[in-house]
């Protein structure tokens, strides 16, 4: 095998996952039990020194040092992915446009959703300039569903999840693309949703 992916439950190892899926990349899962602080062990820290998840490992791909390719932060694992992995980005601008998409949700709407200070100043007008720029129907960046939309969805899709009580009504176009987040089978697998 030569993926393997340092995880765990309810962690953000849950949008590599879900893009291996639909990708159908094969990949290892090594999954670590955070409650029981195996990532702050010494020999995930030789992986990892931050002992965040998640972690790649590709053994298919050597540093210039000679060593397994070892990355963490989902957004560059997800990069590293479409690009070794997969057709879909194959010109400057697709790469370019799918770094910007993935560094937004990661930072910029990951924070307006997590930090409280900043769910109440940025989240409602970051969330209807979402609301005008997605369409349902058409990926981020290229021509297919990819990186890009993984990182967006995902963040957005765990918006019902984490905050059962929020109303979305104001924005009809994002309700429907969580809506088919929710129904991609390898999304609800990785998640756990039956
Ligand atoms: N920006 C990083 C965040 C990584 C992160 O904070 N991971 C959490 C799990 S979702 C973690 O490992 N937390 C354990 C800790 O900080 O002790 C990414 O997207 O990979």
């Amino acid at each position: 095998m030569t993926i393997k992916l340092f995880g765990g439950p309810k962690t953000r190892a849950s949008m590599p996952l879900w893009y291996m899926e639909e990708k159908q990349i094969p990949y290892e899962l090594l999954e670590l039990d955070l409650r029981a602080n195996k990532h702050r062990q010494p020999d995930f820290l030789a992986i990892n020194p931050f002992g965040k998840l998640p972690v790649l490992v590709d053994s298919g791909v050597l540093t210039p040092g000679g060593e397994l390719l070892t990355l963490f932060e989902s957004g560059a694992i997800l990069l590293h992915l479409a690009e070794r992995y997969t057709d879909d980005i194959s010109t400057a601008a697709e790469k370019a446009l799918t770094n910007q998409w993935l560094l937004f949700a990661n930072s910029t709407l990951s924070i307006a959703l997590f930090v409280p200070t900043s769910r109440e100043r940025d989240f409602p007008r970051l969330m209807a300039v979402l609301d005008q720029q997605l369409d349902p129907d058409r990926p981020l960046v290229g021509h297919c569903w990819g990186a890009a939309d993984c990182a967006v969805q995902a963040h957005l899709a765990y918006l019902p999840l984490f905050y059962p009580e929020m109303d979305l009504s104001a924005y009809p176009v994002i309700q429907e693309v969580i809506r088919r987040t929710h129904a991609r089978p390898a999304y609800r697998q990785v998640m756990g949703l039956g």
